[in-house]
């Protein structure tokens, strides 16, 4: 019998996992990432100079391989091939906005003539209409800070949600709007988060959270709490028993150091209160807003949030690629970057469309799952809680319609 060229029994003996073996080989003793490798193979925390000097190399199949193992050593027994996905809904009821965040391209002034918010029974007509309906798991609902989307309004629409659709959970309201939200009431951030959590509020998205550098905020979004209010609203969202989840917009002129102390702050909120599921790097779009393109993203730049953030974020079950920000191929690559999850269907996003991103408006299930194998990963169908819907092997293949739209016939 041929003797392997390479031990393979010696090597993944020590290392359970392929990414793991193809690391040892391709991070040599000498390569300048190797003490990193060593430290999450030993599962070590990255301290911010770790992180930087990863950001600052430029082997990004050496990087997405540290987040690849990193991801690996981090992944709940039997799912260190998943990759995760919900079939999802957005709302966002409102874009009459009275913040002045300088990037945001959805916000309208209450008279401008594409101002619109809508009556609860819309929001619920429009889901009766999607003929997917039956087999949602998630909302996820944001909007304008506008006096009239108050506190009795959300409370209405989460209890008619729950109650037309009580399979689907409900993620909404950013910690900005939670603040607004309590401001325009008089009340504090409990006494609203309790309110809407007995109206059904299941879980906080990670969005307001933009970039946490106070240099950053004062340019770009001078008007909004800041990045520690937002982590002490993620933080009594999470004692109150909600799950949340972060995100950080990148592409705003913040320097590698900004965006690994936002991490840093993200990974010190988790350790105190221990209630994030993931964590979503994004990236800015430009059109109709006052940001600066120049500052946009390149894919390295982007690979690079997904490997970095995975390493350094060491608490977070979970990162996510928003492939309707980060298009449908980086999401992919991303795969092998130590994401974990691709959002999910995200059927009518607003946001990030009105600010010029080229995405779809919504993914079947064909394609995500079609995008997920052939990155060679297990696609895991779940709610918002990572509470598994269906596993999507081989054997799942021939239940997929051929529908172009999604429809009740995939399940
Ligand atoms: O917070 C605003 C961002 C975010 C622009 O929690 C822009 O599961 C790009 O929070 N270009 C909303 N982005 C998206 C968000 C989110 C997405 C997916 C999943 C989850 C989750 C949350 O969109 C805002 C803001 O940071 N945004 N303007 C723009 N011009």
């Amino acid at each position: 019998m041929m003797r392997p060229l390479i031990q393979p029994a010696s090597a993944t003996d020590a290392f359970p996992f392929s990414s793991a073996f193809e690391a040892e080989m391709m991070l040599g003793k000498q390569h300048p990432l190797r003490p990193y490798f060593e430290k999450v193979i030993a599962k070590e925390r990255l301290t911010q100079d770790d992180a930087l000097a990863i950001y600052h190399s430029t082997d990004l199949l050496a990087i997405g391989l540290l987040g690849d193992v990193a991801r690996k050593v981090r992944a709940t027994q039997g799912h260190e091939n998943s990759v995760w996905w919900v079939h999802n809904y957005h709302i966002n009821p409102t874009n009459i906005c009275e913040d002045t965040c300088t990037f945001c391209s959805f916000k309208k002034g209450e008279q401008s003539p594409h101002a619109y918010f809508w009556p609860i029974q819309k929001v619920i007509d429009d889901i009766h209409a999607y003929e997917g309906n039956e087999t949602l798991r998630e909302f996820h609902i944001v909007a304008g800070h506008y006096k009239k989307a108050n506190l009795a309004y959300y409370a209405e629409m989460f209890k008619a949600l729950r109650k037309a659709f009580p399979w689907v959970n409900i993620k909404g309201l950013t910690a900005a709007e939670i603040d607004y939200i309590a401001k325009i009431e008089g009340i504090t951030w409990e006494e609203t988060l309790k309110v809407l959590i007995d109206s059904g509020l299941q879980a906080l998205p990670g969005g307001g959270a933009e970039v946490f550098s106070p240099r950053v905020r004062a340019l770009v979004c001078p008007d909004k709490i800041s990045g520690e209010t937002w982590c002490d609203i993620h933080g009594l969202a999470h004692k109150m028993g909600l799950k949340t989840n972060a995100t950080m917009l990148a592409g705003l002129g913040e320097t590698p150091e900004e965006r690994v102390q936002h991490m840093i702050a993200l990974r010190e909120q988790q350790d105190k209160t221990g209630g994030f599921l993931s964590f979503i790097p994004l990236n800015c779009y430009y059109e109709k807003n006052k940001a600066d393109a120049q500052h946009a993203l390149t894919g390295f730049e982007n690979l690079k949030n997904f490997a970095v953030s995975r390493l350094v974020l060491d608490n977070f079950p979970h990162i996510k690629a928003f492939w309707i920000h980060m298009g449908e191929k980086i999401s992919q690559v991303g795969l092998h970057f130590g994401v974990d999850d691709v959002d999910g269907t995200v059927i009518q996003e607003k946001i990030a469309h009105a600010a010029g991103t080229q995405t779809a408006q919504g993914l079947t299930v064909r394609q995500l799952v079609h995008l997920i194998r052939q990155a060679g990963k297990t696609p895991v169908e779940r709610d918002a809680f990572y509470n598994v819907v269906k596993v999507w092997d081989e054997t799942a293949q021939a239940e997929l319609a051929p529908a172009v739209v999604l429809n009740k016939a995939y399940h």
